[in-house]
């Protein structure tokens, strides 16, 4: 089996090059998709994260892992979303209205994909309107939202009006580094998740009720 940390260094170092090879040669070693997502890029960004809040490394190295992120990421979307059967439901995600941050995002977005989630993912800096607009074309069953700045967070609230203010019944998600369950209980969201797997349960849960209507074969593509 592939070591892992070898891709974690790769992303701690911003090497767009090794780390996309590595997650290759994983693959090929058959190690899981999963396992690379956990063990290799979360845990490399957890590190520079921690660097980063210590001082150690600044904007410009941080920059250039999110970046190898991405690459690795590219190469691991096919295997993760090749999990997923059907799709179980519609997800829209998006950074809400001033916050460019979107390592966490994407991660949600893939481990939904994976878990056989359609995803609509409708990037960064995403003002309340155009969740709205997006929830109405698409009707989407539920709604992810993702804030790491304490100054993007009350766009959240703003959206969860907008989003009822429009008759709107998807079921909203929110998440983030400074997002908690007793926000996401203030604002009147659905639910929160503090990481991307627990987004994923949360994601299936809502859902059942909705979904399971009599016919149980919907809940072995969730399981
Ligand atoms: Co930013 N930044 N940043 N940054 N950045 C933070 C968030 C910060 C905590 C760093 C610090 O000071 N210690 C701080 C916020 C402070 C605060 O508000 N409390 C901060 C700041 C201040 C800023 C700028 C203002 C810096 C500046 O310019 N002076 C600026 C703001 C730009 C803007 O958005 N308008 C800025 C810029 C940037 C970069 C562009 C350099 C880069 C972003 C690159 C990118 O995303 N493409 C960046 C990064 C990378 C970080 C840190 C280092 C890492 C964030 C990250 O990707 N973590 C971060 C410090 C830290 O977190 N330790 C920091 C890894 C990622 C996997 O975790 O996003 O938390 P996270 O996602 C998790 C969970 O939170 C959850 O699941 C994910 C995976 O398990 N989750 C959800 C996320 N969304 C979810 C949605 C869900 C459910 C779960 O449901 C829908």
């Amino acid at each position: 089996m592939a070591d892992l940390t070898q891709l974690a260094d790769a992303i701690i170092r911003g090497d767009q090059g090794t780390a996309t090879a590595v997650t290759r040669d994983a693959l090929a070693d058959g190690s899981s998709a999963e396992s690379i997502l956990n063990e290799g890029l979360i845990a490399g960004m957890e590190v520079l994260g921690a660097r980063f809040k210590r001082n150690e490394v600044y904007v410009p190295e941080v920059l250039i892992a999110a970046r190898a992120m991405k690459m690795a990421m590219e190469v691991l979307e096919p295997e993760l979303a090749k999990a997923g059967v059907k799709p179980v439901s519609r997800f829209l995600i998006g950074t809400v209205r001033g916050d460019l941050h979107d390592i966490g995002k994407n991660l949600v977005a893939m481990m939904l994909k994976g878990a056989g989630f359609e995803v609509v993912d409708l990037g960064v800096d995403i003002p309340p309107e155009k969740f709205v607009e997006r929830a109405k074309e698409t009707d989407a069953q539920l709604i992810g939202m993702s804030a790491l700045l304490t100054t993007t967070m009350p766009a959240m609230e703003e959206t969860v009006e907008a989003l009822k203010a429009a008759d709107i019944s998807a079921k909203v998600i929110v998440g983030g580094a400074p997002v908690t369950q007793g926000y996401a209980d203030k604002i009147g969201a659905d639910g929160f998740a503090p990481e991307a797997a627990s987004a994923v349960d949360l994601a299936k849960a809502l859902l059942v009720p909705d979904t399971i209507r009599g016919d149980t074969r919907s809940l072995n593509i969730l399981g």
